[in-house]
């Protein structure tokens, strides 16, 4: 395997990095070029407790192996860890820009774990929307709004060598192409490279890859299409990262699924002044399919 310790954080001709009082031209950023990071929205606690939360709600008995990775849905129903960021200033601020309103809902959440030795990520969208067709399963139902989809924490930060965030810039625009030498697969969920197999891309050489650089407390954003991907794990250091993310409560969605037993008992537990953000809450049934 490739080694990725040496690739270095990319000049690009414009600022793709904003304070949390900047949001306004983030927004133009995300807009513009389909990626932004946020600087220091969490504080070094605040990260230490998070770290912490994604342990307990992902993998609370400490199992996963070198070379292991594990997603953790609709990690906000783990418990008072997650929750620490609905009370957490900076982050609601963010999310109330990126929605545009105050009635939110709780719309998706995870953490995830990947230990030294993961694998990447290949190369997807996470936008369900180029169907029409009735939903396959639960990530179809829910992934197909037009609100930004990635809004992530990389709590022991993200590079290349450490299973970094990586993006394709202005790939979140409508009919796009796909890279120079690619195509897209056919439920354009993917790219492969031309003249391979219709595969979704692993590799990271790829015109437009923006590798992502931050530090634990950075919020990374991408817009609903961005393309995204990630490096291996290739140094000793478990890598942890963990998002909520938010829907205007206005946008009522329709489950064909019963609220499993941990989000029922996630609603009972949740304090009162969070019950604004859980109303038409839909939690997500893994083994639904349409
Ligand atoms: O960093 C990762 O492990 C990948 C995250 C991802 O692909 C996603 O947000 O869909």
């Amino acid at each position: 395997m490739k080694e990725y310790l040496e690739i270095q954080k990319p000049e690009l001709s414009y600022t793709y990095e904003f304070g949390i009082d900047q949001l306004s031209l983030m927004s133009e950023c995300l807009e513009a070029h389909g990626f932004a990071i946020i600087k220091d929205v969490l504080s070094p606690e605040l990260v230490d407790s998070l770290k912490q939360a994604v342990f307990d709600g992902t993998d609370p008995k400490r199992e996963l192996k070198p070379g292991e990775s594990r997603t953790r849905h609709a990690w906000v129903e783990s418990g008072p860890g997650a929750w620490q960021l609905l009370e957490h200033a900076p982050f609601m601020k963010i999310h109330r820009h990126l929605i545009g309103t105050e009635e939110m809902t709780v719309h998706r959440s995870a953490a995830i774990i990947r230990m030294p030795g993961s694998q990447p990520v290949s190369w997807h969208t996470d936008w369900c929307g180029f169907s029409t067709d009735t939903p396959k399963n639960s990530g179809d139902v829910l992934n197909r709004g037009l609100w930004p989809s990635g809004k992530w924490f990389y709590l022991t930060g993200s590079r290349p060598e450490h299973g970094g965030l990586c993006v394709i810039e202005d790939s979140h625009v409508e009919n796009w192409k796909g890279p120079e030498g690619f195509k897209m697969t056919g439920d354009r969920r993917s790219f492969y490279k031309e003249g391979e197999a219709e595969k979704a891309y692993v590799g990271f050489d790829i015109p437009g890859l923006v590798p992502l650089f931050t530090n634990p407390g950075d919020m990374i954003v991408f817009a609903h299409r961005t393309y995204h991907g990630a490096f291996p794990n290739q140094i000793d250091e478990i890598r942890l990262s963990c998002a909520i993310g938010f829907r205007s409560r206005d946008h009522h969605i329709d489950i064909p699924w019963e609220i499993p037993e941990e989000g029922k008992q996630f609603l009972a537990d949740l304090p009162p002044q969070f019950h604004q953000y859980t109303q038409g809450y839909t939690s997500i049934d893994l083994a639904w399919r349409g």
